[in-house]
């Protein structure tokens, strides 16, 4: 049975979560404790050297990391990634500014704001990640006000992707008062078969207000 190397806060590892889930995908769990330094350990670095969840071991006893990779792996042959090589391509468009983005961006200031570090990061980092999130947004909205899903007509994991940070923006101090476009994505990934609305917060974790080691 495939392993799933996860943090429950974690929305990186929530992203390989939802796409097990739709694909009715068995697999354990192996929880890896972030903020305890359990990801630095030598035996989690062999899983995946840079110690972050998500990662996944196959069957055979190979190991996979970084959540997008998971999730091209993992959605491969199934209708949550198209076969044609430029539709494939195009969901490697969203995957990578997802990384660049979204996750880095929103899911940096979500989780210094929900964590409590926001005090501790200087005036200038924080300015430069709001700005860089509100252009994120505006991206996004206009991106969407064109399609149903961002890299299409289907969704996919590309809007799987996109949904961890991006959904919770407000989590992060950001208003989407100005982002309906976004809100109706928002609401029509909500809407789909197998939607994995469970999701947990750092307030589970008694370690995460430490800094990540
Ligand atoms: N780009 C990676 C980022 C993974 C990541 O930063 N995961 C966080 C949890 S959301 C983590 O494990 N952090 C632990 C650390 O940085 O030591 C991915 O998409 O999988």
């Amino acid at each position: 049975m495939l392993t799933l190397f996860d943090y429950l806060p974690s929305q990186n590892a929530w992203k390989v979560r939802q796409l097990l889930h739709h694909l009715g995908r068995p697999y354990r769990t192996v929880p890896v404790s972030i903020f305890e330094g359990e990801g630095r350990s030598e035996a989690y670095r062999r899983i995946n050297p840079t110690g972050t969840v998500p990662a996944i071991q196959l069957e055979d006893g190979r190991v996979l990391a970084e959540s997008n990779a998971i999730l091209v792996y993992l959605a491969d042959g199934t209708p949550y990634l198209p076969g044609d090589p430029f539709g494939r391509a195009k969901v490697l468009q969203w995957l990578c500014f997802e990384q660049e983005r979204v996750e880095s961006v929103i899911g940096a200031l979500r989780h210094w704001t929900l964590t409590g570090k926001l005090a501790r990061r200087s005036a200038e980092m924080i300015e430069a990640k709001r700005t860089a999130a509100v252009r994120t947004l505006d991206i996004l909205e206009s991106e969407l006000a064109t399609r149903p899903f961002i890299a299409g007509d289907d969704y996919g994991i590309a809007d799987i992707a996109l949904f961890a940070y991006a959904s919770r923006a407000e989590e992060a101090g950001l208003s989407l008062q100005a982002y309906p476009q976004f809100r109706a994505w928002v609401a029509r990934v909500e809407a789909q078969p197998g939607f994995l609305a469970e999701m947990h917060p750092y307030a589970i974790d008694p370690h995460s207000s430490r800094e990540l080691p």
